[in-house]
This record gives C-alpha cells, structure tokens and sequence, in this order.
C-alpha cells in the first residue's frame, strides 16, 4: 500500500505496523540513557518537539549543525533493517544509516518548515517512520514561500524522501489531543539518515 507524494517521495502506509511494540520498546530503552530533550534552534527558540536518537549524529541542544558532546547508543539491528527494508522498496538499495533522531510530540508540538541539509551526502534518501497520534504533515517545495501539501501521516506510515524531494521544506502541524493505544499522549518520529 504504496503510493507517491512527489518525485523521489513514496509513502509506504503501515509498512511498520507490526513492528511497533518492538519501537516503541526501542525508543524507551534509548530515553532511558538519554533523555529527550528540547533543542534551541539557531534563531534561539526552543523546540516543542522533544528529541533523543541513537547512532552517530545526534543533537545535544546545538544551535547549527549536529553535536556529538555524548555517548551515542548504537543503531540497533530491528532499526537499521527496517530502514533499509524501507529505503530498498522505494529504490534505493544501497542505503547504510548512521544515525536516527527520534522526535516526541505532545500535544500542540509542532516542527516548523525547515530543510534537513546538515547531512554530507544528499544523494543519500532519509526514511522517516511515524507511531502514536497522528500528525498533518506540510510538504512544500524548495523554497520557504513555495505552496504546501498535507499529508496524513499516521501510526506505522513510513515515507522516503530522497531524489528531488531531498531538500523539500517540510513542517509538522500542531498535534491534536490524543490517546494512542500503544504510544499514549504522543507522536513518535524516527528518521534515519546516513548523516557522516
Ligand atoms: C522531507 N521530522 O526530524 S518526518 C525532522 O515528523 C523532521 O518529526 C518531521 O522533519 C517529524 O527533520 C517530519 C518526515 C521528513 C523527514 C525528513 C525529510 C520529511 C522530509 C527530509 C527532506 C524532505
Ligand atoms: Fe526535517
């Protein structure tokens, strides 16, 4: 149950649906080590998503770039392969992640439109995976000011953005009120990506 959102963009519906006790153990036993918390973006505002992450890049409440001032936890077997598994449906055979940020919203957590290109090689997709409350997903173009699409993303939707949607702006709503079955109060995002 596949389909395209745009050149280089394929939502895979449910893709992980059975495979979400299992990431959500995952991504509590990585808060267990490291917190989540809210970074600073480079304006100096403090995020309403809250992030933790395993692998080699993660934010450590940088202003630009990504830090590295912690331990990381390594990317674990049941992530990388369902990354990879991900990433090879929606063609790109050849994708080896180092890392994945995991963002927690509340409700009324937002992501504002932004474009990931801290990563060195962006012909290198990023696989993002969604569990718990739903969240509307904006998907506009290579510029800020570019119209936007929603987009439904929902408990086990996976999307790969590589190709020409790589440097797509791309924001979060703010989350409605919520009680998940299995994630409670929240929305998990994982994205992996081959940072270094
Ligand atoms: C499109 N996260 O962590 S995931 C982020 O739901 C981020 O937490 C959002 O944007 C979230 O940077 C959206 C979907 C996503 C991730 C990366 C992309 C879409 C993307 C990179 C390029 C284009
Ligand atoms: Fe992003």
């Amino acid at each position: 149950w596949q389909e395209a959102l745009a050149p280089g963009a394929l939502i895979l519906r449910r893709f992980v649906q059975q495979d979400d006790l299992v990431l959500y153990q995952e991504i509590n036993r990585i808060a267990m080590q490291h917190p989540f918390i809210h970074r600073v973006t480079p304006g100096g505002f403090t995020m309403s998503a809250a992030m933790t992450g395993c692998g080699a890049a993660q934010w450590v409440s940088a202003r630009d770039g990504y830090l590295n001032t912690r331990e990381t936890i390594a990317l674990n077997q049941t992530f990388l392969d369902l990354a990879k598994r991900a990433a090879a449906t929606a063609g790109y055979a050849d994708f080896i992640p180092d890392s994945c940020l995991i963002n927690r919203y509340a409700v009324d957590s937002k992501m504002t439109l932004h474009q990931d290109k801290n990563e060195r090689d962006l012909t290198q997709p990023i696989v993002s995976i969604s569990l718990g409350l739903p969240a509307i997903f904006l998907f506009g173009g290579l510029m800020r000011s570019d119209k936007t699409a929603k987009v439904l993303l929902e408990h086990g939707d996976v999307v790969v953005w590589g190709g020409a949607s790589r440097l797509c702006f791309h924001g979060i709503l703010p989350i409605k009120a919520g009680i998940h079955p299995l994630t409670g109060p929240y929305r998990f995002n994982l994205t992996f990506r081959q940072a270094l």
